[in-house]
């Protein structure tokens, strides 16, 4: 368990980020990686970029796969942290579709509370203040907590920490909901957070918690989504351990096909496990998503598609193709350099976040161009990085498409569509 030192970029963890065990069995190493969310700039082309290895192990006590490096969170996610989630439409629905619900089911008014942990530029909780619902968001990344402010949702510039949640209760400020999506696998203090969670939720409150899972990830091949920002990979088995430390209970889970394969969870002080629950933990013992051999030959799986995707590149470059990218997605920044994509195959890429444009990939500083530069270059191939977006960018490009433009998807086995 992580005790991060003011200073230190990043330290090594040798025991369990959830259980605190010692049993912990790498299976996946993927080298020395760059920051995949640190974009190079004019300014800073000239400087090395810091690296970090990439390792994945599974704790045999608790079953929650995790990387074993945490990097330094205010390296991390502080200064010109470049993701904004209202650049996807599909996300922004998807968003809007769960509050509409949780206001439904929980019977939400003006007198309820609503918090969300990283909720980035306000994305989610504009829908409850469109309802005259009370929230409050915590973030640390400046950029997208300004832009949230400026559209009307009240964001606090800070990491959410156990110290914030008692200060907050401290206050009167308990919540009915506290949503967190996409950030229980990015925090150094896993345990901490959980037990903030704990102690902010009203007695009768949910917390509501998007997490990409694991099953899915191994299944399809999905290791770009393994970078520094993610530090844990979750099964269903791994969260109920986690949520059973600190009075938490898992009540019920959904499937959600967000980010490749997700998980949306329910999490009560009441114990109350539903059906969605216990099927999925029996059904994960059943496939042995809580035993290390489960995760063995990914390993060999990630090797053979980076050699696969990197021999498709070159044919095609071999055959005269010009070859462009989709998405400078975090995801993105493993695969290329990971596998070993640069500026040979791939002439840019291209990103409808004017935060990352004008930028450079990590690593391999490809640069960042606006979507309208497909159709300027009408490059042959465009290999799509932000795959889990493929039917949003595929309908975004149809005239990139009608010209003869291609599409490379590079999960589970690279192909053309
Ligand atoms: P996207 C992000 O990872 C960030 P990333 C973070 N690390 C996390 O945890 C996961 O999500 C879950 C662009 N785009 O969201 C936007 C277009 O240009 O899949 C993004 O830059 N046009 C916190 O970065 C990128 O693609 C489009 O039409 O791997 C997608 O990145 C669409 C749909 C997206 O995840
Ligand atoms: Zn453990």
């Amino acid at each position: 368990m992580t005790m991060m030192i003011a200073g230190t970029a990043s330290v090594t963890e040798q025991t369990c980020r959830s259980c605190g065990g010692p049993h912990m069995d790498t299976f996946l190493k993927l080298g020395r990686t760059p920051l995949a969310d640190r974009l190079t700039t004019d300014a800073n082309r000239g400087e090395a970029e810091p690296v970090f290895p990439l390792n994945v192990a599974f704790c045999q006590d608790c079953s929650l796969v995790q990387i074993t490096e945490t990097v330094n969170p205010r390296i991390l996610f502080a200064d010109a942290y470049p993701y904004y989630s209202s650049f996807s439409q599909a996300l922004l629905e998807h968003s809007r579709e769960n509050v509409l619900d949780l206001i439904e089911r929980r019977g939400l008014t003006g007198d309820s509370f609503v918090i969300e942990l990283a909720s980035n530029d306000g994305y989610l909780l504009k829908n409850y203040v469109e309802a005259d619902i009370p929230v409050l968001g915590i973030d640390p990344a400046d950029g997208p907590v300004a832009a949230a402010n400026k559209i009307g949702v009240p964001t606090d510039l800070a990491f959410f920490t156990l110290e914030l949640a008692e200060k907050l209760r401290e206050q009167g400020r308990q919540a009915d909901v506290i949503h967190a999506n996409n950030v229980l696998a990015h925090v150094a203090d896993t345990n901490g957070f959980v037990a903030g969670v704990a102690g902010l939720l009203k007695d009768d409150g949910v917390a509501v918690i998007e997490a990409p899972y694991v099953e899915p990830m191994i299944d399809h091949c999905e290791f770009d989504t393994i970078y520094h920002e993610h530090l844990c990979y979750f099964s269903v088995t791994a969260l109920d351990n986690l949520f059973r430390r600190h009075g938490l209970y898992l009540n019920e889970i959904k499937h959600l096909s967000i980010h490749g394969g997700s998980l949306r969870l329910y999490v009560e002080k009441l114990e109350r496990v539903g059906a969605s629950v216990s099927n999925q933990l029996a059904h994960e013992k059943s496939r042995g998503l809580d035993a290390v051999e489960y995760y063995r030959d990914f390993s060999a799986k990630v090797d053979q598609l980076k050699v696969d995707l990197r021999s498709l590149l070159h044919r095609l470059k071999a055959d005269g193709a010009t070859i462009a990218a989709y998405g400078a997605a975090a995801k993105g920044a493993t695969l290329i350099n990971t596998a070993g994509i640069g500026g040979d195959v791939l002439d840019f890429v291209v990103d409808r976040n004017t935060h990352k444009q004008g930028k450079y990939m990590p690593g391999q500083r490809i640069p960042i161009r606006p979507p309208e530069a497909l159709l300027d270059a009408q490059p042959d191939y465009v290999l799509v990085l932000a795959w889990n977006f493929i039917d949003e960018i595929v309908a975004q490009q149809s005239q990139y498409r009608a010209r003869g433009g291609k599409f490379i998807v590079p999960v589970p086995t690279p192909r053309i569509v």
